[in-house]
């Protein structure tokens, strides 16, 4: 199965996100653009994993984030990997918290017993709104400057959990689903 570990947005701030990005859809680009029950932030990306791990996989998530604090982070601000002029990804940003920083890390240590290598890029939270399409080229993005200026998204979530994801790919895109939710620490100090 497909796996990869994500922040879930909840509900109410998904569906903002979501909307915000309409002007964005609405431009008719040569973009995948990503359903509103898929907006998540990914941590790690595992890959094709057996589903004898996933037991194992789940218990090494929960006893590593487990110690850590639940922390609000903001969201917001529209970019594009690698850049507008030439967008791979198209992204809202997520404030760089070094407590997000820590959870991304605390997940590399937890799954690399199990042979998943880190990441050797630096981790640049971001939650993808869409992919351009394999033939687009970059003058169908020549709007996207000013289409970028008339996006206007600033939100806010509380991080509780983080979830190891299977991916299942179809043809109206990959469908998710939480297979394990690692809580963070709830009780008080
Ligand atoms: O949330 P983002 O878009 O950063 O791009 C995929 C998505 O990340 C990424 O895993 C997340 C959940 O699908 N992904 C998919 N295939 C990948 C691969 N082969 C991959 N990341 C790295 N290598």
């Amino acid at each position: 199965m497909r796996l990869f570990v994500a922040v879930n947005l909840p509900p109410e701030e998904r569906s903002a996100a979501f909307r915000a990005a309409a002007p964005l859809r609405d431009a008719r680009l040569p973009v995948r653009w990503v359903a509103e029950h898929g907006l998540h932030i990914t941590l790690k990306f595992l890959g094709e994993v057996d589903r004898g791990l996933v037991g194992g996989l789940g218990s090494a998530l929960s006893g590593a984030v487990g110690g850590a604090r639940p922390f609000e982070i903001w969201l917001g601000g529209f970019g594009a990997f690698p850049s507008l002029t030439r967008p791979r990804v198209l992204w809202f940003g997520i404030e760089r918290h070094p407590a997000l920083e820590l959870l991304a890390n605390d997940v590399e240590h937890a799954v690399g017993p199990f042979g998943f290598a880190p990441e050797l890029k630096p981790f640049q939270p971001h939650l993808t709104l869409g992919r351009a399409a394999r033939a687009a080229r970059p003058s169908d993005f020549r709007s996207l400057g000013t289409l970028a200026a008339e996006v206007e998204y600033a939100g806010v979530m509380r991080v509780e959990s983080v979830d190891l994801m299977q991916s299942t790919l179809g043809r109206g895109g990959p469908a998710y689903s939480v297979v394990h939710r690692a809580p963070l620490a709830c009780e008080p100090e």
